[in-house]
């Protein structure tokens, strides 16, 4: 690893995981399009094979450039080791089948993303774990107790934006001997370094921040070498859902410039939830670099920076949907975090499966739209937004 861990966040995201090629001399990390390697004898098999000696010899279990985007990502989160998969339900699924037994309880902060919620009922629920949800960090205290093996949470919330306290549910699962995981997708590492607040496992959807570009599916784990041993072992090499080196390649490529990036996501999401704050066609705004943001004091405490995401409430799933359909800038998508404005409707994509109760109970409302505010100039943004709620302020006038 060429880097040194005395260095600044902006020099790691630049170096870490990156050296001169040993054969070449490249100075990119090149692409290591091989599915197997030769060991050379019989003798070097078994040892790789035993783990007796460190070395590349299947590109499922390791790969060199994948190993140089996991040397990165753990860097970048201050954790001694990182696991990459296939993408982040890859990862989600990886995670769970590792340390999950039948009896455990898994505690979840909702909401989650749709998908890791529907890993939860209807994968890990079919083993015998029982899933609970709890609405903040004041429920996750009283349903913890000695069966909770995992604590999930993500900061902010997909796709309320939601701040949940790291350091409250690091010590509510200390209390209980659980382990817990966040979900670092929305802040990264640049905004939030949950192991710092005592945050046992940090997962990303490497698709989105990480990347940046929208041009590859990806998952990563970091987490202590412990417990990264044994996802490796059956999370990596049983259950297989392992990264490609160009996928691999892409991230490191992405991760360089993740700094840059998220300051200018973060600068174009306050400036646009500042130019709407108080706006009549909204029902809600939720951004947690605004003031009257219930988990601001929190976010200011445990992120570098607010985030990427807006959501809106435009008060029915009509407004919405007439929302959205005139904005320009933002291409109506799932996914986020991408260089280009994103904007959706989770209650009837990302997040439809949870069911209309689930949904309003975790603050999915009809309404919802969330934004994910690309690297675009600010003002450009907020002249779309702006324009695209006069269409639905329209709407409303026709028809009352
Ligand atoms: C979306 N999200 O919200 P893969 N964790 C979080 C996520 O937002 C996602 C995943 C894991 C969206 C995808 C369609 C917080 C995904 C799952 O999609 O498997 O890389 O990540 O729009």
């Amino acid at each position: 690893m060429s880097h040194n861990s005395d260095h600044a966040f902006r020099t790691r995201a630049v170096h870490a995981g990156h050296g001169l090629d040993p054969a070449t001399g490249a100075h990119a990390t090149p692409i290591y399009a091989t599915s197997t390697f030769g060991y050379g004898s019989a003798e070097r098999g078994a040892r790789l094979f035993a783990g007796e000696e460190a070395g590349f010899f299947y590109s499922r279990l390791s790969n060199p450039t994948v190993r140089a985007f996991e040397e990165k990502v753990a860097s970048l989160e201050g954790l001694p080791d990182a696991v990459a998969f296939a993408s982040g339900m890859g990862a989600v699924s990886a995670l769970c089948l590792t340390l999950l037994r039948p009896g455990d309880e898994v505690i979840f902060v909702a909401p989650l993303y749709g998908g890791t919620t529907g890993f939860l009922h209807e994968v890990a629920a079919r083993f015998g774990v029982t899933v609970r949800e709890a609405a903040d960090e004041a429920a996750v205290e009283a349903l913890s107790g000695p069966a909770t093996r995992l604590i999930w949470v993500e900061t902010p919330t997909n796709p309320a934006l939601d701040i949940v306290d790291l350091a409250r549910v690091a010590r509510a699962a200390q209390a209980c001997g659980a382990l817990t995981v966040a979900d670092n997708t929305f802040s990264t590492p640049a905004l939030t370094r949950p192991a710092e607040h005592g945050i046992d496992l940090v997962m990303h959807s490497a698709t989105k921040y990480l990347g940046g570009h929208g041009d590859a599916i990806g998952g990563v784990v970091a987490g202590s070498q412990d417990l990264l041993a044994e996802l490796r072992g059956i999370g990596l090499r049983h259950v297989g859902a392992a990264l490609g080196p160009f996928e691999a390649y892409l991230f490191l490529r992405g991760m360089k410039t993740l700094p840059l990036r998220m300051q200018a996501h973060c600068e174009g999401a306050q400036t646009l939830a500042e130019a709407l704050a108080g706006h009549p066609a909204l029902h809600a705004l939720h951004y947690p670099g605004l003031p009257g943001h219930p988990g601001h004091a929190v976010a200011a405490r445990q992120m570098s920076g607010f985030g990427g995401l807006v959501s809106l409430d435009l008060g029915s799933q009509g407004a919405a949907f007439t929302f959205l359909n005139h904005l320009r800038l933002f291409t109506q998508a799932v996914s986020l975090g991408d260089v280009e404005s994103l904007s959706c409707h989770p209650g009837s994509t990302t997040h439809h499966l949870l069911g209309e109760k689930a949904l309003r109970r975790q603050g999915v409302t009809p309404g919802l739209v969330r934004l994910s505010v690309g690297i675009e100039e600010p003002r450009d943004l907020v002249r779309d937004v702006l324009d695209a709620l006069q269409h639905v302020q329209r709407a409303q006038f026709q028809t009352t």
